[in-house]
């Protein structure tokens, strides 16, 4: 009979799904549990290679854990809020329910025909009430702490998505969904205090068995900066304006001070300010600027002085004169800067563009100098031009300098943190709404809890308007309501949550996914969570992961949780790229399309095929000839089973040597050792190879394969070829389907273990000659290396004296025989 994967595994997948092999029990002893977690899809209604990728590698991962006894879940589920649903609805005039839905069924099927080891029972769909109902609850419990606010603050506006985004979805000013350039808007908007958790988010990354460079984002993107903030008088003025520096060791160096164009402080000193209308233009004109160009290195800095105002150094008592300038940023430090143009680029740019002095205070150790006039030097070294610390080193200069201030109360150390607090507000529909009420005569007033879910009401428009206001404003019905406190005529809320909120505690849902009464149960919590690893894209490195964290963080100090981190490790895999090596893009024509390729191969070629094509986190080039390698590898292991059952039916059993046999078993322990090695450190690829070996060894030898070798190598098949394992263990079992039950399927058997002794590589006798005389011999690994060898020989007392005080002028090897040393 032929191989027929689609035949295969059609039957397999409609078995499985009969006996809910993958359901996972909720057993008690939590070490017994392992909780194997996969990003969930947004459900854009088509799973491209790149899910495939993500969700192969995963399975195998899951289903080797699953053999070696774990109480094994990995659930899936759809993060079913956002923006592509409502562009649909616009475009297509269907409801964004109707699309998601569709597409939701549609994936469905293309998840199972992946032939992964999914629990279907525990799936969550985030835009469905049951769901939504607690990210609302999860947004109460947040406000009720003070971890959830609303101010007016210039967000992040796409003109073309018309929405506002998140600081982390607008890097470098650009949007994260439509790749064009973001403008800033005045808005009242809702923010989570994430900023609450800065330090925690950094220090419990270095206990995480996360990928370095995912964590070394996160670390920058919270961004801790050291140093110390400084109070600078303004002459003649009750006022203080304290700046915040990294490098208090050139406060000598200090001859004008910044501010960002936002201060408050510039409409303290009023009238002060002799040039007060100019002023206020410049700072009009500021505002509008986007971050990103306000903070452009290689942009001519722009700035306007404060005519008649002086502020006071306090480390030399200098006056010096005080500018607004827009490389100053409002929200960070203190939003003022002690400019310092010898020792920072743009203080320099600056300093040159208004002819402002320019004092060395730090001299670099080794060479002479750098001419100031012409370059900064923002090194360390030793302090020059001031006063009492000159000759101090600079590090210890910031330690010396701030202490002196603090002294005389005008300093103190400080820490500042890149990181803004999250703004989740959406002026868009298809989100979870806000459960907040707005009363005239109590303020802002969270829904009762007992009144959630706030339905997302119908609506016929779901364009948000010009001005940024969501949808929802439109329906009266929606936004009329009553104040939870005082009864009286109120109004709801109606902006809705960014989806990065509904994907910030889903993994906690999972382990409880039917529970009315709660997001889930202490109990079912603490016998799945915090998840035990968790695979998906580094695309999410500053988004997902660090919103999720947050949460349990959050949640943790609430007493829902009793655990620190939610993803205790973490992996990603790589890019699937076009044949071409190229990113894959419908513009470019090269997007592989993983149903026509099931459609053609099966699943279990094209899941093997993705474990072989390189190392997981890497990805690659999809090659179609690799596919029919693949195709060829598994017919062949088809093949060897055919083989196997005529040779044993016609007892053609050969007399072996015992080297033989001893050789064949060998290798069948290291293949074990190597693809139960390979599996745990994601290096699928290699597995799959040591497997090819292994298959040609038992077709070159089935005379010598016994049943139980089979049978191994079927199970170590299976976390690969899910299906082709399956039929394969049945027929040689010759079991038949009537009475099939969980216990009867492959992946219910446990993994090989291999033995160790077994797997020991075959020792040999080498033989050492000092140039041409046998001087001594050692047993060694059979196959080792000439440079291995001669390493050895050369640490061998016996050899030392024969070569001591020599000079080595060849080495001859025989390879698995003999090694001769030449010397003068
Ligand atoms: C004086 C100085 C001298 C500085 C020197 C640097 C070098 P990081 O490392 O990014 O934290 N700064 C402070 N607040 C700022 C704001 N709101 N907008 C723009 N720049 C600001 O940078 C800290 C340094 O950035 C601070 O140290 C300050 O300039 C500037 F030789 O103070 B420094
Ligand atoms: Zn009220």
């Amino acid at each position: 009979m032929k191989y027929n994967p689609q035949k295969v595994e059609k039957k397999w997948q409609k078995k499985w799904a009969e006996i809910s092999i993958y359901q996972a029990k909720d057993k008690k002893d939590r070490k017994k549990n392992f909780y194997h977690l996969v990003m969930f899809p947004y459900p854009s209604g088509d799973l491209h290679i790149g899910h495939w990728y993500n969700f192969v590698g995963a399975d195998v991962y899951a289903r080797r854990k699953r053999m070696q006894g774990f109480n094994l879940m990995s659930p899936i589920g759809f993060d079913a809020f956002g923006l592509p649903a409502e562009n649909a609805a616009i475009k297509r005039n269907i409801h964004p329910k109707t699309w998601t839905n569709k597409n939701i069924k549609r994936m469905i099927k293309q998840l199972e025909s992946i032939g992964a080891c999914f629990d279907w029972s525990r799936k969550v769909i985030t835009c469905e009430p049951d769901y939504y109902k607690w990210t609302q609850w999860f947004f109460i419990q947040f406000f009720k702490k003070g971890l959830a606010y609303k101010k007016k603050a210039p967000a992040n506006w796409c003109p073309h998505c018309k929405s506002i985004l998140a600081n982390e979805q607008a890097e470098g000013g650009i949007c994260w969904r439509c790749e064009k350039p973001v403008e800033q808007k005045e808005l009242e908007q809702w923010f989570f205090k994430i900023t609450d958790y800065a330090q925690e988010l950094l220090t419990g990354l270095k206990d995480l068995d996360w990928p370095q460079r995912t964590k070394l984002m996160q670390q920058n993107w919270i961004g801790r900066s050291e140093g110390g903030e400084i109070k600078f008088p303004i002459a003649g003025l009750n006022i203080q304006v304290p700046v915040f520096t990294t490098r208090p060791d050139t406060i000598f160096g200090c001859t004008y001070l910044v501010l960002a164009p936002e201060h408050p402080i510039i409409e303290k000193l009023g009238k002060n300010i002799q040039n007060l209308r100019l002023v206020r233009q410049y700072i009009e004109q500021a505002k509008k600027k986007m971050e990103r160009e306000r903070l452009a290195e290689e942009k001519e800095k722009t700035g306007i002085e404060l005519r008649g105002i002086k502020a006071i150094n306090p480390a030399n008592k200098r006056k010096v004169p005080v500018f607004v300038a827009d490389y100053v940023l409002p929200h960070y430090g203190t939003g003022a800067v002690m400019a310092v143009p010898s020792h920072d680029q743009r203080d320099f740019d600056f300093a040159k563009k208004y002819n402002l002095a320019i004092i060395e205070v730090i001299r670099p150790l080794k060479e002479q100098g750098v001419d100031l006039r012409k370059e900064v030097f923002e090194g360390e070294g030793v302090l020059v031009n001031s006063g009492r610390f000159n000759g101090l080193r600079s590090k210890r200069a910031r330690e010396r300098i701030i202490a002196w201030l603090a002294q005389k109360g005008l300093a103190k150390k400080s820490v500042y943190y890149k990181l803004r607090d999250w703004l989740v507000s959406r002026q868009r529909y298809w989100g979870a709404p806000i459960p907040m009420v707005f009363c005239q005569k109590c303020g802002w007033q969270p829904v009762n809890e007992k009144d959630l879910p706030v339905l997302l009401p119908k609506v016929k428009d779901y364009l948000p308007s010009k001005e940024g206001k969501s949808p929802l404003a439109k329906s009266e019905r929606f936004v009329k309501t009553n104040c939870p406190k005082c009864g009286g005529l109120a109004e709801r809320e109606t902006d809705t949550m960014d989806t990065f909120v509904c994907s910030s505690w889903y993994y906690l849902r999972y382990a409880d996914p039917q529970n009315d009464k709660m997001f889930a149960s202490k109990e079912k919590l603490r016998i799945w969570l915090p998840v035990d690893i968790y695979i998906g894209g580094v695309e999410h490195a500053v988004l997902h992961l660090l919103y999720s964290r947050f949460f349990t963080k959050a949640l943790r100090d609430m007493g829902y949780l009793d655990f620190d981190e939610p993803f205790l490790k973490m992996r990603h895999q790589g890019i699937i790229l076009g044949v071409d090596g190229q990113k894959m893009s419908k513009s470019k024509g090269n997007v592989i399309d993983p149903d026509r390729e099931v459609e053609k191969y099966g699943a279990d070629i094209i899941r093997m095929y993705l474990c072989f094509m390189g190392p997981y986190e890497q990805g690659g080039p999809w090659n179609p000839k690799g596919v029919r390698g693949i195709e060829r590898f598994l017919k062949r292991i088809w093949f060897l089973f055919e083989k196997y059952k005529k040779i044993k039916d016609k007892e053609e059993k050969k007399k072996a040597s015992k080297k033989e046999k001893r050789d064949l078993e060998r290798l069948l322990h290291q293949t074990i050792r190597k693809v139960d090695q390979d599996i745990e450190n994601f290096r699928f690829n290699t597995a799959v190879s040591s497997l090819m070996v292994l298959v040609n060894e038992f077709l070159k030898k089935t005379e010598l394969v016994k049943e139980q070798d089979l049978k191994k190598l079927l199970l170590l098949l299976a976390p690969f070829a899910p299906h082709l394992a399956e039929e394969l263990w049945q027929r040689l079992k010759g079991a038949s389907l009537k009475e099939f039950k969980k216990k009867d399927s492959i992946h219910s058997r446990a993994f090989p273990k291999y033995n160790p002794r077994l797997a020991k590589k075959e020792k040999i006798i080498l033989v050492v000659q000092v140039n041409g005389r046998v001087r001594d011999e050692f047993e060694t690994e059979s196959g080792i290396s000439e440079k291995a060898a001669r390493e050895r020989v050369l640490e061998r007392e016996k050899i030392k004296k024969w070569t001591k005080g020599k000079k080595i002028k060849k080495v001859i090897f025989v390879p698995q025989k003999l090694i001769n040393i030449v010397t003068n």
